[in-house]
């Protein structure tokens, strides 16, 4: 099998790329672990900022989004019996776009059939060859038979756990991380969501989060131990916790109903340089990870795949590979902003076990703050409704 561009990975970040590129005439071979079913069952992002929204329409994938998704142009900050509006419209002009990543998957998944688009699910042993060679080639085993696929590059689109990052030599690869020492429970559930904007709470007791899929559909989430599982939680005790953790006339209303969905999700912060290896390049969760806190994980994977595909246009339409040749440093540009942005947001929302005085009392003048500053107000909005790709 021969093909321009073999893209390892099924999820938001490779398929975007695929459908981009298939509509400028660019092949491509999306190359999957699991089984579309699988991918799609996985409940993650839910903010889309405004660049990724103007992506998924640049790709024919929009329409759905715009017809179900939801505009958002504020979010609230609670702390204790505090509430605080973040206007995003007035301090941006910009708002954000809630829409599941299990739909917006879905929608790429649909594209990609409509255009007679390459994925091969359930592609096991995948293994990339010869990157540092102008003939580099994919291996893996499909249906019991072992294949091949030659190609002039490879997307490393697959995620953290994902073989490519691991093709960067030791000695050419810097990683960085930041474990946190509490995860986030989510539930998801068929009932109307609490608030018409998400809510980020402060507690004592803990970070709390209320966010939704649609009017019908609620996804909250609470910070726990890293030593809690997800059996030790019943609908009843989570529903209870989660209330405790928010502002009692927001409590006092919340509608609650059987988890159709629940998981805990540990936290990290995760950067991996540089993000491309010869005729390799990592986009996406396989070379960076943020904790959900800022909604920046899906989001910093768009601005790579934004990049990389104006880079592969270049290339292929003008024989330019100045934005292949910089796109590691570009990347991480927007990347290490979205980590920043991500550490902040979760180091003034969650309780820290065993951190000092002095770091509780700022935290809460962080807070305090943030509630009284409108240049404190606007900093939060321009990195919440996305910088500039
Ligand atoms: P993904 O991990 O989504 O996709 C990679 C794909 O590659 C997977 O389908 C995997 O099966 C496949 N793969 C892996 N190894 C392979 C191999 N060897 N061969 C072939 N295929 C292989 N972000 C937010 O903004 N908000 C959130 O609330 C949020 N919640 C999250 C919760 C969880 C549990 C996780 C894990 C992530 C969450 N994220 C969230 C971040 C998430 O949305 C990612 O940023 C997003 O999935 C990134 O997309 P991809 O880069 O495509 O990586
Ligand atoms: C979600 O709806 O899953 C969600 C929303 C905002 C976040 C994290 C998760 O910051």
């Amino acid at each position: 099998m021969k093909t321009q561009v073999c893209i390892i990975g099924g999820g938001p970040s490779g398929l975007m790329l695929s459908q981009l590129l298939h509509l400028k005439g660019i092949e491509t071979v999306v190359l999957e672990r699991q089984t579309r079913d699988y991918v799609l069952s996985r409940i993650r992002a839910g903010v889309l900022e405004h660049g990724f929204a103007k992506l998924m329409r640049e790709a024919e994938c929009g329409e759905r989004m715009d017809r179900e998704g939801e505009i958002h142009e504020g979010f609230f900050v609670a702390r204790g019996e505090q509430m605080q509006r973040v206007d995003l419209h007035a301090h941006t002009g910009n708002s954000v776009m809630v829409y599941g990543q299990t739909e917006l998957t879905r929608d790429l998944y649909e594209a990609r059939d409509r255009m007679k688009g390459i994925v091969i699910h359930q592609a096991e042993d995948v293994q990339p060859h010869d990157l540092t060679t102008d003939k580099p080639y994919v291996t893996f085993r499909h249906n019991g038979v072992d294949e091949r696929i030659d190609c002039e590059y490879v997307i490393g689109a697959d995620g953290f756990h994902g073989v490519s990052r691991r093709c960067i030599p030791k000695d050419v690869l810097r990683e960085v991380e930041k474990v946190y020492p509490f995860g986030w429970l989510g539930v998801l559930s068929r009932t109307k969501p609490v608030s018409p904007e998400l809510i980020y709470s402060n507690n004592e007791r803990g970070f709390a989060l209320c966010s939704l899929r649609s009017q019908v559909l609620s996804r909250y989430y609470i910070q726990v131990p890293l030593t809690d599982k997800v059996e030790d939680w019943s609908d009843e005790a989570f529903w209870a916790e989660l209330k405790r953790r928010l502002p009692a006339e927001v409590a006092e209303r919340m509608i609650t109903g059987p988890s159709i969905e629940k998981s805990i999700a540990p936290l990290r912060s995760f950067v991996a340089e540089p993000m491309r290896h010869g005729r390799l390049f990592l986009a996406g969760d396989a070379a960076h990870i943020v904790p959900p806190t800022g909604a920046r994980g899906l989001n910093s994977a768009a601005s790579d795949i934004y990049y990389l595909y104006h880079a592969m246009l270049a290339h292929y339409q003008r024989g330019d590979d100045s934005g292949l040749d910089g796109y590691s440093a570009k990347a991480l540009a927007r990347v290490w902003k979205a980590q920043r942005f991500s550490w902040w947001m979760t180091s003034i929302l969650h309780t820290f076990p065993g951190t000092s005085d002095y770091d509780k009392k700022l935290q809460q003048v962080e807070l305090d703050y943030l509630f009284s500053s409108t240049a404190a107000q606007h900093s939060l909005a321009e990195n919440y409704v996305g910088l500039p790709f």
